[in-house]
């Protein structure tokens, strides 16, 4: 089944998006996300222009999270995950067969990420240009349910619907990561979803 929601949304708004301004500067580690981002980021950032997805857990590492879970930006828009979790590192890896074999749950033609291990207070840039829905996870928490949702412009079919199912020979997203994806009708409607 494949499903265009092209033209029923009106365009995100800002409201809810956590900026640059909001959380603490980072330390000089900052520029080996940059760097690792190649293609996929530009060579210098501006960092007050990009919206932050935070890493996040409970003080016993029981929950990890990302926040927001589910976002929608518009075309061009740099993201930057920052781990504030003092007591685990976290990565951002796009689904892709690039990295790991695994599902390829980003637009077709788009570049895929891997930040590597984030230390506490590290954080890595993405600057996404093209239109879809892109999906991504922690490596060592996929397991604990930690992915999230980027939308950027219109999401046209949904990785749900067929990206999903092309065979890759790395290992099947896990039950409880794919529950957690927030829907795409939801973060087109809403802009921004926190964690529940
Ligand atoms: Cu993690």
């Amino acid at each position: 089944m494949r499903t265009s929601y092209s033209g029923m949304y009106p365009r995100p708004t800002k409201h809810g998006l956590l900026r640059n301004d909001d959380v603490a500067p980072t330390r000089p580690a900052d520029r080996r996300g940059a760097l690792l981002a190649g293609l996929a980021a530009p060579r210098f950032t501006l960092a007050h222009e990009s919206v932050v997805i935070r890493m996040q857990g409970n003080s016993d590492g029981s929950h990890v999270w990302f926040d927001p879970i589910g976002l929608r930006i518009e075309p061009g828009q740099a993201i930057r995950w920052l781990n504030l979790d003092p007591g685990n590192s976290h990565t951002a890896t796009a689904y892709h067969p690039k990295y790991f074999e695994r599902p390829q749950r980003i637009p077709e033609g788009a570049e895929p990420w891997d930040s590597g291990y984030l230390l506490p207070d590290e954080s890595f840039f993405v600057t996404l240009r093209l239109e879809g829905v892109y999906d991504f996870y922690c490596a060592p928490h996929e397991h604990a349910g930690m992915v999230g949702r980027i939308i950027v412009g219109q999401p046209g079919r949904s990785p749900g619907d067929s990206v999903s199912a092309r065979p890759a020979s790395g290992e099947p997203i896990p039950e409880i990561a794919l529950r957690a994806f927030p829907s795409v009708d939801d973060i087109m409607r809403r802009g921004v979803v926190r964690p529940t």
